[in-house]
């Protein structure tokens, strides 16, 4: 899938841009740091939703080591996977309530999505 080591890793985090930039705006509008806006959660939404599938199928496949990522992404792989599991079905969860307009439900959704993310990169993101 990739000709390089160095194009995965590329890859991986160029996903976890996007998705922190989006995911980003979300969270600013359910904390009241952005005036908030029911088609802007749900676009918003719909990106982090497709962009958190994305890493999980070849950009950290073994021999592409390397970034911030820590070795236990290979060693414990059933971590790993059970991790990004969470997060993609986190992100659908939010999508799901972002079309609800519900915004007590978003922050919630919001909290367990960023608390999604936080666990994995504690376990597998070096500093
Ligand atoms: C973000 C981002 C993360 C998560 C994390 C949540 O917006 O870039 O890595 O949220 O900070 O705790």
């Amino acid at each position: 899938q990739f000709a390089k080591p160095e194009d995965a890793i590329k890859y991986r985090q160029s996903a976890m841009a996007l998705q922190g930039a989006h995911f980003g705006r979300i969270a600013a509008m359910a904390n009241g740091r952005a005036p908030y806006d029911k088609a802007a959660v749900i676009a918003n939404a719909e990106l982090v939703a497709t962009i958190s599938q994305l890493p999980w199928s070849g950009a950290y496949a073994p021999g592409t080591e390397g970034g911030k990522a820590k070795p236990e992404i290979w060693k414990d792989t059933a971590k790993f996977k059970e991790t990004s599991d969470k997060l993609v079905a986190e992100t659908a969860k939010l999508l799901t309530v972002a079309k609800t307009g519900d915004l007590d439900a978003l922050k919630a959704a919001v909290s367990s999505t960023g608390e999604t993310c936080k666990s994995c990169h504690d376990a597998f993101r070096s500093k």
